[in-house]
C-alpha cells in the first residue's frame, strides 16, 4: 500500500489528467483541491510526516480548522501530475484556528500549494456550510470556449446563465442555480477569493472573465462533469456564433416545462 493506492488520490489524479487531455491546463494553468473525509484522514495517517512548518493561508477559515486537503502545487504543470504525483501535489493540514497550513505529504522536490489556495479554502468553507458537508471538491480550469464567451457577452450572471442554458438542454438540469460571473480580477489574492465566495453562496459555477471557470461539487465525477458540461455548452455557443448566430432557440416556456419534468427549480430572474 502506498499513498497512490487510495481511491481519493486516484480520483484526483484522474481528474487532472482528463482536464489536461481536454485542453484546459496549458503550462501551470488551473488548480484542484479535495477536502478529505474522516476515513481518508485515518487511512493516510501512517504515510504522513511532521516536518512541515506552519505557514499563513492568507485567509481565515475557522470552519475548516484541523481539516486536511489534497491540493495541486503552485507552478506545477497539470500534465505532469499523473507521472509525478508526489512532486506536484501536496497534502496539507490546517491548524486549530484555520489560519495556517502545513504540508504533511508531497511536493517532494519543494514548492508551495496552489497560488489560488485562499480562494480554494474560502470556498470550501462556504460550500461545507451551504451543502451540509457534501461538497468536497473545488476545481479551477482554463476552459477556452467559456473564456472566449467572456469577450463577447455582457459580464452578468443572467447573460451567461441564459446563453449556457440555451446551448444544451441538459444545462438547466445540471446547474439549475445558473452561473455567477466576475469581471477580470488579479488572480491569486484575497480580493478574487472574497468575490468568488460571494457568488459561490448562490452558485456552484463561477466565471472568471478572460481567465476561466471555478466549480464546486461533492466528488470528482460531479465536479469534472459540471466543468465539462459548462465548457461543452460554451463550445456550442462559439460554433453557433461562428455560423452567424441563433435563428431559433429554447424558449422560456420550454425551460419551465423542463423544470417541471426534471423537478428542478429555475430562478424566475433568468426566465423572462
Ligand atoms: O495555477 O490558474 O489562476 C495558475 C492559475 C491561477
Ligand atoms: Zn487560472
Amino acid at each position: 500500500m502506498t499513498m497512490l493506492d487510495f481511491s481519493f488520490m486516484q480520483g484526483f489524479i484522474r481528474l487532472v489528467g482528463d482536464g489536461f487531455a481536454k485542453g484546459w491546463h496549458e503550462r501551470n494553468g488551473g488548480n484542484l483541491s479535495y477536502r478529505l473525509k474522516e476515513d481518508d484522514v485515518h487511512a493516510v495517517a501512517p504515510f504522513l510526516h511532521d516536518k512541515g512548518v506552519y505557514q499563513t493561508i492568507g485567509a481565515a477559515v475557522p470552519d475548516l480548522a484541523g481539516e486536511c486537503f489534497l491540493v495541486t502545487g503552485s507552478g506545477k504543470f497539470m500534465r505532469n501530475v499523473p507521472l509525478e504525483p508526489a512532486a506536484t501535489l501536496a497534502l496539507i493540514t490546517l491548524d486549530s484556528a484555520g489560519e495556517n497550513y502545513r504540508i504533511v505529504w508531497g511536493l517532494e522536490q519543494g514548492g508551495r500549494p496552489t497560488s489560488e489556495l485562499p480562494t480554494h479554502l474560502m470556498n470550501h468553507e462556504i460550500k461545507k456550510r451551504q451543502t451540509g458537508g457534501a461538497h468536497r471538491v473545488i476545481y479551477h480550469a482554463h476552459t477556452p470556449n467559456l473564456i472566449a464567451m467572456t469577450f463577447v457577452l455582457p459580464l452578468t450572471d443572467r447573460d451567461f446563465t441564459r446563453a449556457l442554458w440555451e446551448m444544451a438542454t441538459e444545462c438547466p438540469v445540471v446547474f439549475p442555480q445558473g452561473v455567477g460571473v466576475l469581471p477580470w480580477m488579479v488572480p491569486g489574492g484575497d480580493a478574487i477569493a472574497l468575490a468568488t465566495g460571494r457568488l459561490m453562496e448562490q452558485y456552484h459555477v463561477v466565471v472568471w472573465a478572460h481567465h476561466g471557470l471555478f466549480c464546486s461539487g461533492a466528488d470528482f465525477d460531479e465536479t469534472f462533469g459540471l466543468m465539462d458540461t459548462v465548457e461543452k455548452s460554451a463550445e456550442i455557443f462559439v460554433k453557433v456564433h461562428a455560423m452567424g448566430g441563433k435563428k431559433q432557440s429554447i424558449t422560456c416556456d420550454n425551460f419551465r416545462d423542463l423544470a417541471r419534468a426534471f423537478k428542478v427549480k429555475l430562478p424566475d430572474r433568468f426566465l423572462d
